[in-house]
């Protein structure tokens, strides 16, 4: 099983509105022994709607849980770990 690698970022990426967005990148790191590149699985931001700090809106879709599907569960890991990396990058 490959490694795999979350890369948090806490930035501005719907422009001037002075709210950051929180961006969860999932990498999966490849393999070198058959020269697979690393790539990113999945890619997904979330939003305050309210511009409180209160991180509320995921932006798109991710399978977080990676059961192929997209539902209530991956919305609600997303929103829990965005609550945590504000915190932690604010
Ligand atoms: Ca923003
Ligand atoms: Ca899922």
């Amino acid at each position: 099983m490959a490694a795999k690698e979350i890369r948090i970022f806490l930035e501005e990426l719907d422009r001037g509105d002075n709210s950051p967005e929180v961006l969860f990148e999932l990498w999966n790191k490849g393999d070198v022994a058959s020269s697979e590149k690393p790539y990113v699985e999945f890619s997904i931001s979330v939003s305050s709607s309210m511009k409180n700090g209160v991180y509320d809106k995921v932006n798109g879709t991710a399978d977080a849980d990676g059961d192929n599907d997209f539902e209530e569960d991956d919305k609600q890991s997303i929103l829990s770990a965005a609550r945590l990396a504000a915190n932690w990058l604010n």
